[in-house]
């Protein structure tokens, strides 16, 4: 009989790490030879995050449109279509930020109806620590709600960012993740100094499988936290003689971090893409970061801007918000462009296909 694909699914909020993580473990993994596919997931479609996996030439399926609870025979096709064609030996794959309950709606589900094809590792969510530092894991707002939930929920639990917090913050950031889930194992993890991430790679090639009880969840409140969530996806198309990716997606996102309160801005990103470059750069409350440059950082001639942003704000505003962003930024630097799609909404209310409790 032929392995069992295994599958692995890398949890947790929005911005916390995840496709970052999952791009090193693809290049990690396609430098040992072996094969793998993704799946990115998403309220809406064409992302930022599809064009950044692309590009850096793995297999990649996306799910958009809503997430796997909801669209679990999705997933389950995208995963049987990388078996066709690529026969991974792992799939990878990227959870909506803003989802939880993932145990009871995707991990038990995929290990009590798909079990003969899959081998499902236990769940891993990502935690970004400097967020819990910041207390928006407070149970009394919101996506505080979501995050508690997502961190509670873990079965492998990673601490992420670590190289932007000091020692004794990551050790009173451990206590307080043992509070919140006692029996997940616990991992800091660093894209930046690679700490930790031998030990993620360690769950991959193990052969421990998902398995915990569920975690009680309100899903009135889970679905008022997506709720308040604007979810802004846009495609832009221009043609330069020659620009500064950084530059300009730098000064888009700096004229949106203007408009909101920190707090609100859960993720907002761009990626540039044109036929020698690709870059990405995120907005997380007030914090800028490069997610990558692939290629060079100047970009020329015809490019592609793809905008996503989950914002908390009503999304006919912050679809308004965005193209005056858009519009200002490009008028200042002199290019014409022209939008080729966008798209702005709150996330309905979560139904999952399956729920095992
Ligand atoms: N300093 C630092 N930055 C990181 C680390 N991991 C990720 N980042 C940055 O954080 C930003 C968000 O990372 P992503 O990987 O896009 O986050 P995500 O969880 O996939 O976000 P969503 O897809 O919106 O849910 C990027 O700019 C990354 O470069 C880390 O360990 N250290
Ligand atoms: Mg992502």
């Amino acid at each position: 009989m032929a392995k069992k694909t295994r599958m692995v699914l890398i949890g947790g909020f929005l911005g916390a790490g995840k496709t970052t993580l999952i791009n090193k473990m693809a290049q990690q993994l396609m430098s040992e030879k072996r094969r793998i596919g993704i799946i990115t997931n998403d309220q809406g479609q064409l992302l930022v995050d599809t064009e950044f996996i692309k590009v850096r030439g793995i297999d990649v399926e996306e799910v958009p449109g809503g997430c796997f609870c909801c669209n679990f025979p999705k997933l389950i096709e995208n995963a049987e279509r990388l078996v066709d064609n690529v026969a991974p030996e792992y799939i990878i794959a990227e959870p909506v930020g803003s989802c939880t309950d993932l145990i009871a709606t995707v991990t038990l589900p995929l290990k009590k109806y798909y079990g003969d094809s899959f081998s499902t590792a236990p769940l891993i969510v990502l935690i970004d620590g400097p967020k819990l530092m910041e207390n928006a894991f407070d149970k009394d707002t919101l996506g505080g709600y979501l995050r508690s939930h997502q961190a509670e929920e873990a079965e492998i639990l990673v601490i992420t960012k670590t190289d932007l917090l000091g020692k004794d913050d990551i050790v009173s950031l451990e206590k307080k993740l043992k509070g919140m889930n006692p029996d997940a194992d616990l991992i800091r993890y660093s894209a930046v100094s690679n700490e930790g991430f031998e030990k993620i790679m360690d769950v991959l090639g193990s052969n421990k499988t998902t398995g915990r009880r569920p975690v009680e969840v309100d899903y009135d409140k889970y679905a008022d936290a997506e709720a308040e969530l604007g979810w802004y996806n846009g495609v832009f198309l221009f043609n330069s003689k020659a620009y500064d990716a950084y530059d300009l997606s730098m000064a888009m996102l700096r004229d949106l971090a203007g408009k909101y309160s920190s707090k609100d801005i859960a993720h907002a990103k761009i990626a540039l893409t044109s036929s020698q470059s690709h870059t990405k750069i995120s907005l997380i409350g007030n914090e800028f970061s490069i997610g990558g440059v692939h290629g060079s950082r100047f970009g020329k001639d015809e490019s592609q801007l793809n905008f996503n942003a989950r914002i908390v704000s009503e999304p006919d505003a912050l679809r308004r918000s965005i193209r005056e962003t858009v519009e200002k930024v490009m008028k200042a630097k002199n290019i014409e462009y022209r939008m080729k799609f966008d798209d702005c909404f709150s996330p309905g209310r979560p139904n999952p296909t399956h729920r095992l409790v």
